[in-house]
């Protein structure tokens, strides 16, 4: 086992060391949204990364009968911090890690092997559609048994341990070639190199119908265009879109992860996947767009010359889930987070089903899942999944779709005009105002709260105020409540606005406004949303006083 292994004659020749090391507790190690996410800098200074690593291993029980899956999105850090991670639950006994070859593996497939092996948890190393290289971000993010985030009692739990660590367990030894599939033992811990794109495929090829995607894609009559952005998912598209479905070769953009995503920001909105966007607008332009981020749990959806709303893709997804050979049997429910438009609300009901609201973050779904409340749920965010896996499912999301096209003949823009035509349209748009001073964006948003006590019964931007709060959610599986996660403005006519404060940014804070209202005259849905929500958008800005407290001259990014 593992005897072309290097470490192995490590270990045989017996100069491996476990150590303990001396250390203090950071302050700041706190996980947010989506996993502890902060500045590569940060994560770089002595015993920070061991730190929050053997906080977690603290906080798991009974470490030898454990398997962990391991990967990340090749960021920069990467190859370093799963080498430390790697010598680290060799020292802490962790029975069995499961490790994506050359480190990498997207949070959707690190979910999946979770699930497909049984293993305990896993640990990925991302910071997501945060920009990477030397002066990125990085991030780590730890899923339980299910496949999914850890709930917030765990990432407490985590937390709790980081505040008080004085030592943490490493072992010497050289690196492990992580280059290769196969097996090498470190001390008792038994390490598995797997194709971190195999399981994934498998999966993908159960849920959609491939021989009719093999129609669509590979008769050269439809073009895709799948625009990477260097990061994570470019091995997946190319294995899955141009190699087992026969895309045309080029497909995949910049498919080769890079360490700083070249230079780009792995977001997929419109101001940063803009390569894609252009490519999208010209003519001709291909049938089909997707961009996905550092981590691959997210996807943009474009048709020519035209954008889907994350909101209105959850949507049409429902809508249209009858028609995927996976979820044919029916959608148990589904879910959405709070901001998210209530376009999928109008599905559920039609479709006689529930549809929960959750705060922010996939953590949030992991129950209604587990439980089999819901089948399908998504983000306003670009995150869209199902019951196939815990996380959020870029290429999942991008497969549906043309699975959908596939049944439906139909292009991307057509689908979603005779979705508006059918349930109306719920405008939707979210202002982000990135990087704006930390102090401002408290005093804004405790400001509001204090403002918001005194508004219900008014009319602002046209419409009537309904009722005022601040988001509290009480979990129906396990009962725990979640609070503070978003001050909502709700009109009597069903529009909202939300504002929220981000939690995965390392530098200043993001003040996201989310602003809907919901139009079922057919004669209005060719609309621009910043024009039609142009006197919800101006209330929203006058209400918080966002552009005189910030000087902004508008949001960094509009989605
Ligand atoms: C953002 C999104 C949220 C998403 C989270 C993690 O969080 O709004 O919907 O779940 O990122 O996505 P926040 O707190 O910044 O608004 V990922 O793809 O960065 O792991
Ligand atoms: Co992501």
């Amino acid at each position: 086992m593992g005897t072309r292994n290097q470490p192995t004659s490590v270990l045989e020749s017996g100069i491996m060391k476990i150590r303990t090391v001396t250390t203090e507790p950071f302050a700041d190690q706190k996980p947010g949204t989506s996993g502890l996410r902060k500045k590569v800098s940060v994560f770089r200074q002595p015993h920070y990364l061991e730190n929050f690593i053997q906080a977690l291993f603290n906080a798991l029980h009974d470490l030898p009968t454990l398997t962990l899956v391991i990967g990340g999105d090749g960021r920069f850090h990467n190859r370093d911090a799963i080498q430390v991670i790697l010598r680290m639950a060799a020292a802490n006994g962790v029975g069995r890690l499961i490790v994506g070859r050359g480190g990498l593996l997207s949070t959707p497939a690190a979910s999946c092997l979770i699930r497909a092996h049984g293993a305990n948890g896993g640990i990925i190393l991302s910071a997501s559609h945060n920009p990477g290289g030397v002066n990125g971000d990085f991030g780590i993010k730890f899923n339980v048994a299910n496949g999914g985030p850890a709930p917030e009692r765990v990432t407490e739990e985590i937390f709790r341990q980081t505040q008080t660590i004085r030592q943490y367990r490493i072992i010497d030894s050289d690196d492990i070639d992580l280059s290769r599939d196969g097996e090498v033992r470190l001390e008792n811990t038994r390490i598995t190199v797997v194709d971190p794109v195999a399981d994934y495929a498998a999966l993908m090829e159960k849920l959609f119908d491939f021989d009719r995607l093999q129609d669509l894609l590979g008769g050269g009559m439809f073009n895709v265009c799948f625009d990477a952005m260097h990061a994570v998912t470019g091995p997946y598209a190319t294995a899955i879109l141009e190699r087992r479905l026969g895309a045309m070769p080029g497909t995949v953009l910049n498919y080769t992860p890079l360490v700083d995503f070249g230079g780009g920001h792995p977001d997929p909105n419109l101001t940063y996947a803009s390569e894609l966007v252009e490519i999208m607008a010209a003519t001709p332009a291909p049938d089909f767009g997707a961009a996905s981020d550092g981590d691959g749990d997210r996807a943009m959806i474009l048709g020519q010359r035209f954008f889907v709303s994350p909101s209105d893709s959850i949507a049409v997804m429902a809508a249209n889930a009858h028609l995927v050979p996976g979820y044919r049997g029916g959608l148990a429910g589904v879910a959405r987070s709070m901001p998210t438009s209530q376009a999928l609300d109008r599905v559920a009901k039609r479709l006689g089903i529930d549809c929960y609201e959750t705060p922010t973050g996939w953590k949030y779904f992991g129950n209604l899942l587990d439980s089999g409340r819901i089948t399908l749920c998504g983000e306003e965010s670009f995150g869209a999944g199902s019951s196939h896996l815990r996380e959020k499912d870029g290429l999942w999301a991008v497969l549906f779709w043309l699975d959908v096209i596939a049944a439906r003949r139909q292009s991307v823009e057509q689908i979603v005009r005779a979705h508006w035509r059918d349930y109306g349209r719920n405008f939707y748009t979210r202002h982000d105002y990135e990087n704006i001073d930390a102090n401002v964006a408290h005093d804004i948003v405790s400001e509001l709260r204090t403002k918001m006590a005194t508004l219900s019964g008014k009319t602002i931007g046209g419409h009537q105020i309904a009722k005022c709060d601040d988001f509290s959610y009480t979990d129906p599986v396990d009962g725990s409540v979640t609070q503070q996660q978003g001050l909502r403005i709700l009109f009597r006519d069903g529009s909202r606005i939300v504002y929220r404060l981000s939690g995965t940014g390392t530098e200043g804070a993001t003040l996201r406004i989310y602003i809907e209202q919901y139009v079922a005259d057919s004669a209005r849905h060719g609309d621009d949303p910043q024009t039609a929500l142009a006197g919800l958008i101006a209330a929203a800005n006058h209400l918080s006083g966002i552009l005189t407290r910030t000087g902004r001259g508008g949001p960094t990014v509009i989605t």
